[in-house]
């Protein structure tokens, strides 16, 4: 007779647990939270565009739908054919959901109103589709992350006056990694939790709950090659690391590198350059989501010496700096950019 119980585990992948799928999560997660059901279909369809998006993604080569289109997006960047096909697949997976109220894209100028809150559009999304999406040529890993927020201003003269509210005001964010599995990170606000795609039963399964990162890990990551284009403080926290036994580590894929920090601990980031004096991270599908998932897993997140889910936004593409991921290690940044360096 098999053992089925060893089997069962070894596929959920930790004992004693019920198989969790991302949908039946997401209903528990409303039930204890006094929720009406509407946000769950949102993320049934974020999830559904995930499923399409890693579907062609994996199949980019096949299909031929590597490389770039001869337009540029509103950032004056080129536009890769798979960031308009994703876009179109999150467009479609949320344009019917009913609760849906704007939803703002990277590779769109403006904002897209489904209907007013009036009409019972009562969340706002703001998502980069395919983040990182120049390395699918070299299949490395890529990534859709999303930011939910509530539309519930009933007079508003345009659909970014609904969107532009600061980190905080985030009821849900996550990212989808395309790497060598599939995985779909979320956070409501009560804790980061990890699925990944089975891709036999077409269903994200829960691996890790309530997940925490790492307080310290001598881990940078960062575009080095723009060292002499940083800030001197970021250069004199880079000669600290460097005395200190750091390594680096950078796919140039936010998703990837964000995942790699939250799982293994260390610091994430994009400081202003010669070319992005600001920095080149986009605040509200970027570094919001990004920063709640950070600080919802133990972890800090600023732009600078701004805590990023503080600032309050002024336009949908604005950028910011980015320094994120384990406490200890944003601190280490901190210091420097607070006063040299000195404890
Ligand atoms: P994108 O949204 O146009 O793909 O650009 C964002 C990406 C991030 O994924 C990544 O962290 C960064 O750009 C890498 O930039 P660089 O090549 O300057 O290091
Ligand atoms: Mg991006």
């Amino acid at each position: 007779m098999p053992d089925y119980t060893v089997t069962t585990t070894r596929y959920l992948g930790f004992a004693d647990q019920n198989l969790t799928t991302l949908q039946s999560y997401i209903l528990a997660e409303e039930d204890d939270h006094g929720g009406t059901g509407d946000f769950s279909w949102i993320i049934s369809g974020i999830s559904l565009a995930g499923r399409a998006i890693a579907n062609k993604v994996r199949r980019a080569r096949i299909d031929d739908v590597i490389g770039g289109l001869d337009s540029s997006n509103v950032h004056g960047e080129e536009q890769q054919k798979l960031d308009i096909i994703a876009n179109e697949f999150i467009m479609r997976c949320l344009g019917d959901r009913a609760d849906i109220g704007v939803l703002a894209s990277e590779e769109g100028e403006t904002p897209t109103i489904i209907r007013s809150p009036k009409e019972g559009g009562k969340y706002c999304v703001a998502f980069d589709p395919l983040d990182g999406s120049s390395n699918i040529d070299v299949s490395v890993g890529v990534g859709t992350i999303f930011s939910i927020l509530k539309s519930d201003h009933e007079d508003f003269d345009d659909a970014e006056q609904l969107i532009l509210q600061p980190g905080t005001k985030q009821v849900a964010a996550g990212y989808i990694l395309y790497g060598s599995s599939v995985i779909f990170v979320l956070t409501t606000g009560h804790g980061v939790d990890m699925f990944v795609l089975d891709p036999a039963i077409g269903t994200f399964v829960q691996v890790a709950s309530k997940l925490k990162m790492p307080d310290e890990k001598k881990i940078y990551s960062i575009n080095e090659a723009y060292y002499d284009k940083f800030p001197a403080e970021y250069q004199n926290y880079l000669q600290w690391a460097h005395k200190n036994d750091y390594s680096a580590r950078y796919i140039g894929s936010m998703v990837a590198d964000v995942h790699r920090t939250l799982v293994k601990g260390g610091v994430f980031i994009y400081p202003p350059t010669g070319v992005h004096r600001k920095g080149k991270l986009r605040l509200m599908y970027e570094a919001n989501p990004m920063g709640f998932i950070m600080e919802q897993a133990g972890g800090l997140a600023y732009a600078d010496t701004d805590r990023i889910m503080d600032i309050e936004p002024e336009a949908l593409h604005q950028r910011c700096s980015v320094i994120m991921g384990s406490k200890g290690e944003v601190e280490n940044v901190l210091r420097f950019l607070r006063n040299g360096g000195e404890s």
